[in-house]
């Protein structure tokens, strides 16, 4: 295949779909994941109507270990050759200082943002050595920088990618993949609705005021760091809305 392949999880919506446009704009192919097999079959066509690029489809819960490993051993040998990996798929649930917190909520974010991200990169990476040639990207946060009151364990999961992270680029520098990390601060996409159980009134309240960051706004930061020459590695970017000066202070009008 002469296209690079990237492979970017949680790419039926928000942050991972414009990233897979974005890259697609830059002639990678893609194999974009998620649960929603309509909205993959979806951004599957609304790629591939605009660019020249082949894009394939896996439709699996990364919460799974053997789900993750099915997907990836699914795919024909010359997509198995990932040179990029969005780890993006990920969520909060709920807001709740700890001594209220939902158990469930918890083992959500926990295998979801933690546990997923780790299947997936134990996958794709043993095929990255042997091609001695990578670039892993971790969506972290704010979140994975500072503690917020009420969301300890999101923010434990994000810290957990930052350390993940690092740990990566010192396990792997040694193959020439290369290991960055985004952390966005406030981006308007279903994260709200989905942390507020799919309430939409107090999903945009959140956004109340200022103007937050956009899919996009992120997606072009990532297309950035994925299209510097191979000796530059971005090792971590904080991205803020303006109005947001950390985790838990925003100015709003
Ligand atoms: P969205 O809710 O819009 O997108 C989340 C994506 O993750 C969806 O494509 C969803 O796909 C996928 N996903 C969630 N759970 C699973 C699962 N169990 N298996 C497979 N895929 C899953 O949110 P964002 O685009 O905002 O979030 C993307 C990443 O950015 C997350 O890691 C989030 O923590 C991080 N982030 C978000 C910020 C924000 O303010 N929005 C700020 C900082 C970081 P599906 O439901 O189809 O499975
Ligand atoms: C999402 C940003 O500030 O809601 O990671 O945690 S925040």
């Amino acid at each position: 295949m002469k296209n690079k392949i990237a492979l970017i999880t949680g790419a039926t919506s928000g942050i991972g779909k414009s990233t897979a446009l974005f890259l697609a704009k830059e002639n990678y192919d893609l194999i974009i994941t998620g649960r929603r097999e309509q909205y993959l079959e979806e951004i599957q066509k609304e790629i591939k109507d605009q660019y020249d690029v082949n894009v394939k489809t896996l439709c699996f819960d990364i919460r799974s270990e053997s789900e993750t490993i099915e997907a990836y051993e699914s795919l024909p040998d010359e997509w198995k050759s990932i040179y990029l990996l969005i780890n993006n798929a990920g969520l909060a649930a709920g807001l709740e200082p700890i001594q209220d917190g939902d158990v469930n909520d918890w083992e959500r974010m926990i295998d979801t943002n933690i546990k997923g991200l780790l299947y997936i990169t134990r996958t794709v990476t043993p095929r990255m050595i042997k091609n001695r040639s990578g670039h892993i990207v971790n969506i972290g946060s704010i979140a994975g920088k500072q503690v917020y009151p009420n969301g300890g364990v999101y923010c434990a999961t994000k810290h957990a990618v930052d350390a993940l992270t690092e740990a990566m680029r010192l396990d792997l520098v040694k193959y020439g993949i290369k290991v960055s990390q985004v952390c966005p601060g406030a981006v308007k996409t279903e994260f709200s609705k989905v942390r507020f159980y799919g309430d939409e009134e107090k999903a945009d309240r959140v956004y109340d005021g200022f103007v937050p960051l956009s899919a996009e706004d992120i997606a072009s930061v990532i297309t950035y760091i994925v299209t510097l020459p191979d000796h530059i590695c971005i090792n971590d970017m904080v991205v803020m809305p303006k109005a947001q000066a950390s985790a838990y202070v925003t100015y709003r009008d």
